[in-house]
């Protein structure tokens, strides 16, 4: 059924794609400067996403702002937010879900919610101080093997078809996210404790039951809105993009996921929750609780003044409080007001924007994802916080795996912008007619 959607809108997509090259090909969509060479081409509108879009106001996913698509998508029955994989059926479709579209993904993937044993066995011989993101890709790395772009692909299959086994494996991959992340963590934390899934659950509940929560109702609506929160960002963040181009090898999902996980791990973006967490730790620790105002201003001038960047904060499109943080804090708000590590995200809110400004040539003083995130899971139990950036992971996995089926769909070509020395940049800056005649 959800293929059967697929296929129409392909068709219709494929065709716009053809018509706007025949006719149109030499427009000139944008033009770029010496500095986008030096400042990691922002703003440069170079890659195409037909799923989602973020701008200086943030996150819209099929043209609906996060705030509205989490409003949207069909709850289950005595559920506060929605079912992932309502979610990933608008990713996928870009059709709204009813009940019923959002409940039989979930159905698919229970059918498909199964882990080769080895990934198992590889998880448990891994050193006890790998980092959890570490495991995280190795193991989506390891089911490489079980992908059926590959072997299609190596059994003649045809150009217009990729999308089709791309779709399978994308559905395979994000069936067992759950499982992977809660082995990742029972190993971790856990003894090695292992809880099967729960066919009763839906696909973020499953999560919170293995992670040994099923009784923790708070939780199981945690999972939900974080998962639907950390899922798509358009393809030029460091995850997403590092996926498109892995894939445009057409290297299968599973080689391009395990490499944009690789990317997520970094400090600059999804390692920035674990960061933000141990940073709030440190301040509840140095004040022995939640501190003034005006103590957590000097104590913010003082660790700028070190050179440190404070984590959560900040980001390189959106320009003011990311929604995506808002709607976690109403969660924090709502749930766990007084909450200690809570109250202290919130003071930071109230403090870092006007010292940020006044301190540092940051574009954006106001906080990201991360800055949140990371006390509502440390509330809700989940105090280890170097598996945050996997949370980060299960979620992001969702929105890529659907840009995957989408460009494989769209039939996008290898990757390969040019690259050039500094020596023929002088040159183009000295004699930048004749290069501009080019
Ligand atoms: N704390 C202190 N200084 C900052 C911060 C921050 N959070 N963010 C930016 N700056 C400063 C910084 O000095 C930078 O200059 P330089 O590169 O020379 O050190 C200057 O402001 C200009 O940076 P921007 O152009 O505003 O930001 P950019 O687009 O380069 O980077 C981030 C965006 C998100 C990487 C940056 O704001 C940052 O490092 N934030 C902290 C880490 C973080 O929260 N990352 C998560 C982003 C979201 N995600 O999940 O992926
Ligand atoms: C993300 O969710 O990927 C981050 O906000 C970073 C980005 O958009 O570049």
């Amino acid at each position: 059924m959800l293929a059967e959607i697929l296929k129409v809108k392909i068709t219709e997509k494929r065709a716009r794609i053809v018509q706007m090259l025949a006719e149109h090909s030499q427009i000139k969509i944008g033009e770029f400067y010496l500095s986008h060479l030096f400042n990691g081409e922002r703003q440069l509108e170079l890659l195409v996403s037909d799923l989602s879009f973020v701008d200086e106001d943030g996150l819209q996913i099929h043209a609906i702002p996060i705030r509205q698509v989490i409003r949207l998508l069909p709850k289950a029955e005595s559920q506060e937010y929605p079912l992932t994989g309502g979610l990933y059926y608008f990713l996928l479709s870009g059709e709204m879900p009813g009940l019923d579209e959002a409940q039989s993904m979930e159905e698919e993937w229970k059918k498909r919610m199964i882990l080769p044993d080895y990934v198992e066995n590889m998880l448990r011989s891994m050193p006890p101080d790998e980092h959890p993101m570490t495991m995280f890709s190795q193991s989506i790395l390891a089911m490489q093997s079980t992908s059926l772009f590959a072997r299609q692909y190596s059994d003649n299959l045809q150009k217009e078809d990729f999308w089709i086994p791309t779709l399978e494996d994308a559905l395979n991959l994000t069936a067992r996210l759950p499982l992977i992340a809660s082995m990742i963590y029972n190993i971790k934390y856990r003894k090695g404790d292992r809880i099967l899934p729960n066919p009763q659950l839906d696909w973020s509940a499953n999560f919170a039951h293995m992670v040994g929560k099923s009784w923790d109702r708070h939780y199981q609506e945690l999972c939900r809105l974080f998962f639907i929160l950390h899922s798509d960002q358009g393809i030029g963040n460091v995850s997403g993009h590092t996926a498109v181009l892995v894939n445009s090898a057409l290297s299968d999902i599973f080689y391009a996921c395990s490499a944009a996980m690789n990317g997520l791990a970094g400090p600059l973006h999804g390692r920035a929750n674990q960061d933000c967490l141990k940073w709030i730790l440190e301040i509840r620790d140095h004040f022995g609780g939640c501190p003034s105002a005006p103590e957590l201003e000097a104590y913010i001038w003082e660790y700028l003044q070190r050179g440190k960047r404070i984590p959560g904060y900040g980001h390189p499109v959106i320009r003011k409080t990311d929604p995506r943080f808002t709607l976690q804090l109403e969660f924090g708000r709502k749930y766990l007001p007084q909450d200690e590590l809570f109250r202290i995200v919130e003071l930071v809110y109230q403090v870092a924007p006007q010292v940020l400004m006044k301190h540092s040539k940051v574009k954006n003083p106001y906080p990201n994802i991360d800055a949140v995130s990371g006390s509502l899971q440390y509330h809700c139990g989940v105090h280890e916080f170097d598996f945050y950036p996997v949370l980060f992971g299960v979620g992001r996995v969702l929105g890529i795996t659907a840009n995957l089926v989408w460009a494989r769909a769209l039939q996008m070509p290898l990757e390969r912008p040019q690259s050039i020395t500094l020596d023929m940049l002088e040159n183009k800056i000295r004699e930048p007619r004749r290069f501009s005649l080019n």
